[in-house]
């Protein structure tokens, strides 16, 4: 029985085009998931849009289209970034989805309601669109959401709550025990010290706006004057995608999940609330919880005024889907923050990509054509143990660095052995040496395959054909 493996990233919003930060915690994803493939699991990869926001619809408005036409075409273009970074995505879940979300999301709120966790509340309170969430006055510097720069807009109204403090204990014991892993520790920590100070119950829906079009917003069961909150349909993705309240084909083989991919801003969200509603909805909660850090620019976070902004579709236009997930693989730490510029990706891109892995292959693949009367496919044997558990760990910039060693120790033993002299004196020792090379460049193309699938491929093939691939990667000035 092959194992089953089950990945999410988060869905983003499409209030604006997806921006290094996004195809970070895709291509990431993309990785994780290839390698399981590698290792002979069953995959299953999701990502998608969170499209029932208040911020969307003043996005398309202000270029004076409807909010669900805006949407498609906001939409298309995540799918064309996803294709430009070659994301071996299986579904892409949108939550305006009225077949396949719509009745997932719904059944959860009322599995709520049965747990009776579900209770109406007048409220008032600040809100942040920004953060599509409640925030206090405390958060704000000089009366403006520090992380969105905005003023929060206050808000009095009655609406559904959630019991979340009821699973302040619940859910620390999940935590605790591993049961719910969150990775790295740091994070496991930092949501632990906030459940310490015990969960306060959250509002849970939002009265119907009027400038919504129908389509937009799930409306609560039994009560249409209000629609669900963003956040709670939202996370409810990870389980309607897989057809939960309507076929359970794939939700029985997949769930709970593996891994839910997310970035470090959106931790209480996942390791909090969505943990408490499966909890108080009787469903599994997922395994485990990988949380990475934020890219910045020259250390500061990326924006427009500063002009320090990385546009991903620019770089995959200049240097391919195979360098950018090559950079933000190895150059990007998973657990910390990572800082990015123009300069330190073309630097990279020379020394790692073109002088090394490029000029490695050219260097083995030219000889071995020259010498061999043939390339042959080596044995496969297993993944090195170092590379597979780092991966494994998520520590995906250290599983590269294995691939990178192997690299240099392959160039190495070209200059320690010299086969374009040796062949002329030892023909035999020669051809056997060069052989031994394309051997081990066909491990390290085997090796390369979650991070650069096409490279991987390229070099494979190289080998198994005896023939020197083009230029993998062209030097840039
Ligand atoms: O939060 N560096 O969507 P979102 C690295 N719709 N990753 C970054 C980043 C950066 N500078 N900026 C953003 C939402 N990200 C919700 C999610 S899930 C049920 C709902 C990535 O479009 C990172 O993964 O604001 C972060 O968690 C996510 O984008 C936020 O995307």
């Amino acid at each position: 029985m092959k194992e089953t493996f089950y990945l999410t990233t988060p869905i983003f919003y499409p209030n604006a085009k997806l921006h290094m930060g996004h195809a970070y915690t895709t291509t990431l994803s993309d990785i994780i998931v290839r390698h399981r493939r590698l290792m002979g699991d069953e995959t299953y990869f999701l990502t998608g849009s969170d499209e029932n926001t208040q911020k969307m619809v003043d996005s398309a408005r202000k270029e004076g289209k409807e909010p669900l036409e805006f949407l498609d075409g906001i939409v298309s273009n995540f799918r064309t970034l996803y294709k430009g970074l070659d994301i071996s995505y299986d579904q892409f879940i949108r939550t305006t989805d009225q077949k396949r979300h719509w009745p997932g999301a719904q059944l959860i709120w009322k599995k709520l309601v049965e747990a009776g966790d579900i209770y109406k509340k007048a409220y008032e309170g600040l809100y942040c669109v920004g953060h599509e969430a409640f925030i206090t006055e405390k958060d704000l510097v000089d009366g403006k959401c520090p992380d969105h720069g905005t003023v929060p807009e206050f808000i009095k109204e009655e609406n559904y709550f959630f019991k979340l403090s009821r699973y302040t204990d619940a859910v620390r014991e999940k935590i605790e025990s591993g049961e719910l892993k969150i990775v790295p520790d740091t994070r496991k920590h930092e949501i632990l010290s906030f459940i310490s100070q015990g969960l306060e119950d959250v509002s849970f829906s939002r009265p119907r706006k009027v400038d919504w079009p129908q389509g937009l917003g799930v409306p609560v069961p039994g009560d249409d004057s209000q629609v669900m909150y963003v956040w709670c349909d939202a996370l409810a993705n990870y389980i309607t995608a897989l057809g939960f309240g309507t076929d359970e084909t794939l939700y029985k083989k997949f769930w709970p999940a593996n891994v839910h991919v997310i970035g470090k801003d959106i931790l209480r969200f996942h390791t909090a609330i969505w943990p408490a509603m499966l909890l108080s909805a009787n469903i599994p909660l997922p395994k485990t919880i990988f949380v990475h850090g934020f890219i910045t620019s020259g250390g500061k976070k990326m924006s427009k005024s500063l002009g320090n902004v990385i546009d991903p579709e620019e770089l995959l236009q200049e240097y391919g889907a195979e360098a950018v997930r090559y950079y933000l693989a190895r150059h990007i730490s998973p657990f910390e923050d990572g800082d990015m510029t123009r300069e330190s990706f073309k630097e990279a891109y020379n020394a790692d990509l073109a002088n090394g892995l490029g000029n490695l292959t050219a260097r083995i693949m030219r000889l071995a054509e020259t010498h061999l009367g043939a390339g042959a496919r080596p044995e496969v044997a297993d993944l090195p143990g170092e590379y597979t558990s780092a991966l494994e760990r998520f520590e995906i910039n250290k599983a590269a660095d294995v691939v990178w060693d192997r690299i240099q120790a392959l160039d190495q033993k070209i200059t320690e052995t010299a086969p374009f002299k040796l062949i002329k004196t030892d023909a035999e020792a020669g051809k056997k040496l060069i052989f031994e090379l394309t051997q081990e460049l066909y491990v390290v193309g085997r090796l390369l395959n979650p991070f650069m699938p096409e490279t991987s491929k390229k070099i494979k093939e190289a080998v198994i054909a005896n023939k020197k691939p083009e230029t993998l990667f062209p030097r840039k000035d």
